[in-house]
C-alpha cells in the first residue's frame, strides 16, 4: 500500500470557518506543507480562472509536491449552483462549473471533487427526482472526465448536508448501476463517523471504488485531535490496497500550523 499524505488549502473567503487547514497565502502553505513532509495539496478555489494553472504547477513542483484534487464547492458557496436544483438553468450552470473544474484539475492530473455541488432534495424536487438529476449529471461528467483523462471524485455527505447519498455503499451503487468508469468515491471520515455503522467495514465494502480519503477526526479537527480510532481504518485501507491520498480536510484549530503538524504526525503513526 502506498497511501500518500495531503493537506487542504482554501482560497474561498465565503468558506471561512470551514474545514480547510490553510487559508490565504497559498504559496506559503505549499512551502510549509513540503517542509512538514506532506506529499500533496488539495486546492479549494473560487473557480477555474482564479489561479493560473501554470503558476500552480510551478510552485507545487518546486516544493516537490503534487496537486491531489481540486474542490468544486465554490460553485455552491459563491454562485448557489448545484446539480439537483429545481431550476434547469441552475443545474446546467452547476454542471458547466464542474466541467471547467475537471479541466482545471486535469492540468495537474488531479480529480475534481463533487461534494456540496450534488445538492439535496427540496419541496420542488422530491428525493427520487433529485437522485435522477444527480445520476444524469454524473453520467455526463464521467464522460467529460474520461475525455480529460482524469478521475472524478464523488463524496457522500452527512445528513445535515445532503439527503442523496450519505453512505459509501449508496455511492458505490450509483457507480455500479451507471457503469461509471471515472468516478471514484471520496471517503470523508468526518461524514462517515456520523453516518456509517462501521467506518472500517464501509471502507472494506466500497473497496476499489474508493479514490480519495478526507483524513480528519470525529470533531472535524486534525486527525488525532478527536476520538476516532484510526487503527481499524488503516487496516481496512490496507486490505483494499488503497493507494490514493489521505487528505487533511480539517478545521485550522488551534492554528493552521498546529493542525498540519498534528495531521502529519497522526498520518505517520497510523500509516507509517
Ligand atoms: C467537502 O469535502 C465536504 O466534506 C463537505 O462537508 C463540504 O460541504
Ligand atoms: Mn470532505
Amino acid at each position: 500500500m502506498s497511501i500518500r499524505s495531503c493537506i487542504t488549502i482554501s482560497l474561498v473567503e465565503q468558506a471561512r470557518g470551514g474545514p480547510f487547514v490553510y487559508w490565504g497565502d497559498w504559496q506559503a502553505a505549499v512551502r510549509e506543507a513540503a517542509e512538514l513532509g506532506f506529499d500533496a495539496v488539495e486546492l479549494f478555489l473560487p473557480g477555474p480562472v482564479f489561479l493560473d494553472p501554470a503558476e500552480v504547477r510551478d510552485v507545487v513542483a518546486a516544493a516537490g509536491l503534487q496537486v491531489a484534487a481540486v474542490g468544486t464547492g465554490a460553485g455552491w458557496l459563491i454562485h448557489r449552483l448545484h446539480l439537483t436544483h429545481h431550476d434547469a438553468d441552475v443545474r446546467r450552470r452547476a454542471e458547466e462549473f464542474i466541467r471547467r473544474m475537471i479541466d482545471y484539475g486535469a492540468e495537474f492530473g488531479a480529480p475534481a471533487i463533487i461534494g456540496s455541488m450534488q445538492g439535496r432534495s427540496s419541496p420542488e424536487v422530491p428525493r427520487d427526482e433529485a437522485i435522477r438529476h444527480l445520476k444524469d449529471a454524473l453520467a455526463r461528467l464521467d464522460r467529460h472526465a474520461d475525455t480529460a483523462g482524469v478521475n472524478l471524485l464523488y463524496e457522500p455527505l452527512n445528513r445535515y448536508e445532503t439527503d442523496l447519498c450519505c453512505l459509501q455503499s449508496q455511492g458505490a451503487v450509483l457507480i455500479e448501476r451507471l457503469g461509471l468508469s471515472r468516478v471514484r468515491l471520496l471517503a470523508d471520515l468526518f461524514h462517515m463517523n456520523i453516518e456509517e455503522v462501521s467506518i472500517a467495514d464501509a471502507l472494506r465494502s466500497a473497496g476499489q471504488h474508493i479514490g480519495h480519503v478526507h483524513f480528519v477526526d470525529s470533531n472535524r479537527r486534525a486527525a488525532g485531535m478527536g476520538h476516532l480510532d484510526y487503527a481499524p481504518i488503516a487496516a481496512a485501507l490496507r486490505e483494499i490496497n488503497f493507494n490514493g491520498y489521505a487528505s487533511a480536510e480539517a478545521l485550522p484549530l488551534p492554528t493552521s500550523q498546529a493542525a498540519a503538524k498534528a495531521t502529519i504526525e497522526c498520518f505517520r503513526r497510523v500509516f507509517g
